[in-house]
């Protein structure tokens, strides 16, 4: 192991140097095979280059479980540490220049000095997200039966103050949106009036809408449940863009992978969003049971593949209104953090390469003549089609290294992060 800053240009380089002949020779080999189906390999790793997702400041701290947590060595005790290890994700990455904060977990008392050391390290910001979820020290009054759609309207009014302050902390640092997630719902029948709740919540983010900036969206998140277990209050893609609609043209849907029943066909929510116009983001990650914080593409690929299928489909036929968000919200329980936020980073770029090469004109011809097995065939070559000398090369064109992981590790960020941050139990952040 070599003692260096993983973001150094200089060790990047140096790391790059002993892969980049084979490197080459599996890119050019590729570009052949490409070529036959006359796609430019250059082409797309210009766009896979261009690809950017930001990093939720929550994932760079180990995460847990209801059960326990297991905290990492070395891990970040503040927003501005956090920082820094979202610096080592996007040099290494060259796919990470913004970072989305939570607050109040990353509230500081010097917004201006964060957003000044976040720009020295080569970062901006993403989206700010607010958390009416949990109940903080010194709060006045609690969310334990709701927040933005409290029967009450002095709570209600407490969850939107905190909505605003997260929209005033985010005009000092270039963010340009705000995303609501709320918890707000029921555990058992009867507990609280459906339709009533829904209203408030409207009521509410109506008054969230009204304190944005002029160029800020609001992305609505759904939920299907947890933490109420019976009925959530914006629980799909209906009822948020039910509220999208009604709230105004700033008003978006946020889809978070792991935030529906299991089996639902994500790709068509996305495709109904996108004709809607009312697509603002994501959250990426990846999810098997209940859990909604798995490393993106670490259980489903392909469909994560289908998803930014219908992404490439919006892009290359400049649907209007299409500009969404990427970002990812991912709990790390046993990995380290900077290491799964860079591989999923790097899946991200992969569905966005492999759906970019899919053959889209001979798709749309066995499409229209009803060849089914020949449909499907065309679009999952695509997937089939390993695309890592791609991503290989569109992370060295930007400065990124050929291997993240292997030039991470063999840096020795993370030991001496262990002996510069010294015990820190917890990063405030529940089980995130
Ligand atoms: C929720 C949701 C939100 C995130 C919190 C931490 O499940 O995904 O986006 O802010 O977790
Ligand atoms: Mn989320
Ligand atoms: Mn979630």
């Amino acid at each position: 192991m070599v003692q260096a800053d993983p973001r150094d240009a200089n060790y990047i380089a140096s790391a790059n140097k002993a892969l980049a002949a084979t490197q080459a020779a599996d890119y050019a080999t590729l570009g052949m095979q490409l070529a036959r189906r006359q796609i430019d390999i250059d082409d797309i790793t210009r766009r896979v280059a261009a690809f950017r997702v930001a990093i939720p400041s929550w994932g760079v701290g180990t995460g847990g479980t209801r059960f326990g947590r297991f905290p990492g060595a070395g891990e970040p005790r503040n927003v501005f540490e956090k920082l820094e290890d979202c610096a080592v994700i996007h040099r290494l990455t060259a796919a990470t220049p913004t970072v989305s904060l939570h607050l109040p977990w990353d509230r500081t008392d010097d917004f201006v000095a964060l957003r000044e050391h976040a720009a020295g390290l080569g970062l901006g910001f993403d989206a700010m997200n607010s958390n009416t979820f949990q109940d903080q020290p010194n709060q006045p009054l609690s969310y334990k039966f709701g927040s933005l759609t409290h029967t009450d309207p002095a709570v209600r009014a407490q969850a939107v103050a905190h909505n605003i302050e997260c929209i005033k902390a985010g005009a000092i640092l270039g963010s340009r949106a705000l995303t609501v997630w709320i918890g707000d719902g029921a555990n058992f029948p009867g507990q609280s009036h459906l339709g009533k709740a829904f209203e408030r919540y409207l009521e509410s983010t109506a008054a969230i809408y009204k304190a944005l900036p002029a160029d800020w969206r609001l992305f609505l998140e759904h939920k299907m449940y947890e933490p109420a277990f019976y009925a959530t209050v914006i629980q799909d893609w209906g009822s948020s863009l039910m509220a999208a609609q009604a709230l105004g043209p700033k008003a978006f849907c946020l889809v978070d992978l792991g935030h529906h029943a299991p089996n639902v066909n994500i790709e068509m929510i996305v495709a109904r969003l996108i004709h809607a116009q009312r697509l603002g983001g994501f959250h990426f990650n990846d999810s098997k049971y209940g859990d909604d914080d798995l490393d993106a593409g670490s259980i489903e690929p392909f469909r994560l593949f289908l998803v930014f299928n219908e992404l490439v489909e919006a892009e290359l036929a400049k649907a209007p209104g299409f500009n969404p968000a990427h970002m990812l919200d991912q709990s790390h329980n046993v990995t380290d953090p900077i290491e799964s936020l860079m591989t999923s980073a790097i899946e991200l770029q992969r569905a966005y390469a492999q759906a970019l090469i899919v053959e889209r004109a001979k798709l749309a011809g066995f499409r229209a003549a009803n060849d089914v097995l020949m449909s499907a065939q065309t679009l999952k070559r695509g997937f089939t089609t390993d695309v890592a000398p791609i991503l290989a090369q569109a992370r060295a064109s930007k400065g990124g290294a050929i291997d993240p992981i292997a030039a991470y590790r063999d840096s020795g960020y993370r030991l001496r992060c262990g002996q510069t941050r010294p015990g820190k139990q917890s990063l405030g952040g529940g089980i995130v």
